[in-house]
């Protein structure tokens, strides 16, 4: 048996333009986007009824995919443990937005997952700090204190915070005064930075405003700006090292393991955009 996946609702497009590329969509289909009534278009969500050749999990509403991923990872384990099924190398990979961590099915999925220690489940949190309705947090660190939640759980926790470009950064960071201050400047102020679009501002209030000038002085303002532009959620190296230590952790652990990538995101200050 193969794995299931939840993916957020409204990132259907992305794994709409994945098919379009790999032939499994046509062009009439794609330019139809929310128009499926008519027979040749594609529903706004993941919709098993309206698409039932595409869609398997419906995950809208907000909630929706994490308690459901919870409920395959159960199902698959119990298919195994009576002999039903074979689903020891099936996973369940479940994709949740960072204000999708507020809903109370959030939650409880969460705590449920790791009383069950179901290792089976790998869920990953896209962290742009943003709901479409405002930040999630803005004055603290939604990472953070997701972080908290899945391991007091019993969850396995990677970070993808930061991209390839602040590999040196960090590992020259021999008395831990850079992730001090990376780990206290607060998600709205990350949002700023992303959309100031000043690698100048990022040098003043991250690096010089705490002694730390010297760090980044080999570094102009533009290449600072684009370290800080290329967050560990959109570096696709960093991506690949977490996904595959994430399918590694469903083969030896025996719990489930979270993914939280970080990706400020440039539209924060602009507010939403249709
Ligand atoms: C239970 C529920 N409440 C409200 C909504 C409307 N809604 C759709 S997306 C969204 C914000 C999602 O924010 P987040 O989870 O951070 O995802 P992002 O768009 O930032 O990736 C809201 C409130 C919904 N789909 N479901
Ligand atoms: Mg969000």
């Amino acid at each position: 048996m193969g794995d299931q996946i939840y993916i957020q609702g409204h990132a259907a497009p992305g794994p709409y333009a994945r098919a379009y590329l790999e032939g499994r969509l046509s062009l009439e289909q794609i330019m139809h986007f929310r128009q499926e009534v008519g027979g040749t278009g594609l529903s706004s969500y993941p919709h098993p009824r309206l698409m039932p050749d595409f869609w398997e999990n419906p995950t809208v509403s907000m909630g929706l995919g994490p308690l459901s991923s919870v409920c395959q990872a159960r199902f698959f384990r119990y298919l195994h443990l009576r002999g039903l099924a074979d689903t020891s190398s099936s996973r369940v990979w479940c994709f949740i937005g960072d204000g999708e961590m507020d809903e109370p099915e959030t939650i409880y999925a969460i705590a449920r997952a790791g009383y069950e220690r179901l290792n089976n489940l790998v869920m990953v949190v896209n962290c742009n700090y943003q709901r479409l309705d405002g930040p999630v947090r803005g004055n603290s660190k939604v990472i953070q204190e997701f972080e908290g939640i899945f391991r007091g759980a019993g969850f396995d926790c990677i970070k993808l915070i930061w991209g390839d470009a602040w590999n040196d950064l960090v590992d020259n960071d021999h008395d831990g005064k850079l992730i001090e201050v990376l780990e206290r400047t607060p998600d709205g102020d990350c949002q700023r930075y992303a959309a100031k679009q000043d690698g100048s501002l990022v040098r003043r209030e991250i690096f010089e405003a705490n002694g730390l000038g010297d760090r980044v002085a080999h570094l102009s303002d533009d290449e600072l700006l684009s370290a800080f532009m290329l967050p560990g959620g959109h570096d696709h190296k960093k991506i690949y090292a977490a996904m595959s230590q994430a399918a590694k952790n469903a083969e030896a652990g025996g719990r489930p393991t979270v993914i939280l990538a970080g990706a400020p995101r440039k539209l924060a200050l602009g507010g939403w955009k249709p």
